[in-house]
């Protein structure tokens, strides 16, 4: 694959783990943008999903999951990493690759650095008044009950070191992955920060996640993990 912006060499540490569900409109444009960078890609798309013949993109692994679910795809998808090193990356468009680059930087010292549209120059455009609420009330429960020191627990924007990852064993293959992780990882004590980050509009489609249904599960999931870490 070509790097036309003279990237870090250390960026060929990082592979992007691609979620991609009834994207057509948007994947094409997102693989396009990355096409810039130097950074191992693994597209994660549910069974029998398959990709026009002209889509000319050299090195990108496609995974078709055996499982359904957003958290499935990441897990089957860092399943197939070989790098030290992970970033998991929507496939709407909604996240600017070019804030990959500060966020790894910081893996010298990290190891999970999360974005974060809550912080100084952090902002959504894609955010509802619905899923702003959710976001304030989730990290909140997080910061609060688990000692989750982010101010945007579901954004799900982060570079992970992929071996500390796999400590974790997290298992949630829905949206409930976006909890657990972090919840997780404080308890490990494993190092982490989170980072301004600007999200985008998706280009095109509609969200796979419904703010009632998978906000319910989500908070089930943190009322669960309280209770265990309690009785240990
Ligand atoms: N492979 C796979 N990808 C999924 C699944 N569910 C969601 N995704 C992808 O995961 C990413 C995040 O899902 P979104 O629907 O964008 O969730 P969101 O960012 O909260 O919602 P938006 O407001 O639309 O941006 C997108 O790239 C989806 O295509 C799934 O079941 N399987
Ligand atoms: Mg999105």
């Amino acid at each position: 694959m070509t790097n036309t912006n003279n990237l870090d060499n250390n960026l060929s540490n990082l592979t992007l783990v691609i979620p991609a569900k009834e994207e057509a409109g948007c994947l094409y444009r997102v693989l396009k943008e990355l096409q810039n960078f130097n950074f191992h890609k693994i597209v994660v798309t549910p069974k029998n999903t398959s990709f026009p013949k002209s889509w000319d993109f050299p090195n990108i692994k496609i995974i078709n999951q055996s499982k359904i679910g957003y958290g499935n795809a990441l897990l089957e998808g860092i399943e197939n990493v070989k790098t030290k090193f992970f970033c998991i990356f929507n496939a709407d468009g909604s996240f600017n690759p070019n804030e990959i680059n500060n966020m790894l930087k910081l893996s010298i010292n990290y190891d999970f650095i999360f974005g974060s549209r809550y912080l100084k120059t952090g902002k959504s455009d894609d955010d509802t008044f619905l899923t702003l609420i959710g976001n304030y009330i989730f990290s909140n429960i997080g910061r609060f009950f688990f000692n989750v020191k982010l101010s945007d627990i579901l954004y799900t924007y982060v570079i992970a070191n992929t071996s500390k990852f796999k400590e974790l064993e997290v298992k949630s293959n829905d949206f409930r992955f976006c909890v657990e992780f972090p919840i997780k990882m404080e308890k490990k004590k494993f190092s982490y920060i989170d980072l301004p980050s600007y999200e985008r509009s998706r280009i095109s489609g509609k969200k796979k996640v419904n703010e009632f249904i998978d906000g319910f599960k989500i908070l089930c999931e943190m009322i669960k993990l309280f209770f265990s870490y309690k009785n240990k």
